[in-house]
């Protein structure tokens, strides 16, 4: 079964990765450089038996990375909270309030002028996914800004036109606007490579929480695989994982103890259900997950 590379993978750090003090001052244990491997053959998808992932939260994200938005509240209007915990801590540093997570979250959704102050994340994944910023010449040593680079749309006319290419790539790591980011993109690149009639990914996520994030992280890019392969005309094939700091936060010993001794089982499929003219045109009703009886959830509290 394939979830056996993410369970090794999380024993392993567990059990012989480096103790740090990170960022956020939890502390993680950790390891650099790892790979996780899975055949999207069979509509199969890489979604953890071993505890329920809640993968709804996870396909409504990668549309809204799509639609180059970057602020949380189309993604509060469906009730997808994920990226609620930056915007939060960053609104009780600011105004010194002891909000909570509910009311922050229903005032966005309510008041537009709020939510455009307090709900965006800063140029992350969407914008640059869609709208690279980019600039021209304008004489005496100015610049303007010129149109954005729409690196999806480009990424499957090349798919089509020159299968062989060696270039085919998605990057979020915009350097000069990093700064600007709630938080730099932690799947930051990735690479298509056309095999045959398949269709192989590769991604490089520079920073990943193992019990939290990944298996997010690992269903997006999955499904992002799947509809630039419909997109573009071939059939799944390889979704490589590549792992740069690669941990488990401290407080996260419960979940990991109690997933640890579970046995995973099942083979979940996810179904793309319509083909749209473009990859810019999925709804959320065109996917659909099936076979999936995961275990019971473990949740653990995310480190912001
Ligand atoms: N993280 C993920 N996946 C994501 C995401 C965040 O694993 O998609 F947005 C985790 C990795 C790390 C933290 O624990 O969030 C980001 O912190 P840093 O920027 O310091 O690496």
């Amino acid at each position: 079964h394939w979830e056996w590379q993410y369970l090794d993978l999380m024993r392993r750090i567990w059990e012989r990765g480096d103790e740090r003090i990170d960022r956020t001052g939890i502390g993680t244990r950790s390891i650099f450089g790892p790979q996780l491997r899975f055949d999207l053959g069979g509509d199969r998808v890489p979604l953890l038996t071993t505890k329920r992932v809640f993968w709804k939260a996870a396909a409504r994200e990668m549309l809204w990375f799509l639609t180059g938005e970057t602020n949380i509240r189309p993604l509060l209007e469906q009730g997808v909270t994920i990226w609620s915990d930056w915007p939060l801590a960053k609104y009780r540093q600011a105004t010194g309030t002891e909000v909570s997570q509910q009311e922050f979250e229903a005032r966005i959704v309510e008041d537009e002028g709020f939510a455009a102050i307090w709900g965006d994340l800063g140029p992350v994944y969407g914008k640059q996914w869609v709208d690279w910023p980019t600039y021209e010449p304008a004489g005496e040593g100015l610049f303007r800004q010129g149109p954005g680079i729409n690196q999806v749309a480009l990424l499957i006319e090349g798919l089509k036109s020159n299968p062989g290419g060696r270039r085919h790539i998605v990057e979020g790591w915009n350097v000069a606007e990093l700064d600007r980011m709630a938080l730099p993109p932690c799947h930051k690149t990735y690479q298509f490579h056309v095999s045959g009639e398949r269709l192989n990914c590769l991604l490089y996520q520079r920073s990943c929480d193992v019990a939290l994030g990944l298996p997010f992280n690992l269903f997006g890019a999955a499904l992002l695989t799947r509809m630039v392969a419909a997109q573009a005309g071939y059939s799944p094939g390889e979704l490589i994982w590549t792992g740069g700091d690669t941990h488990l936060y401290l407080n996260h010993a419960e979940l990991v103890t109690e997933q640890l001794v579970r046995i995973p089982e099942g083979e979940p499929r996810l179904l793309l259900t319509r083909q749209p003219d473009s990859i810019f045109d999925y709804r959320f009703e065109d996917f659909e997950v099936v076979d999936y009886a995961p275990q019971g959830r473990l949740s653990a509290p995310v480190a912001v």
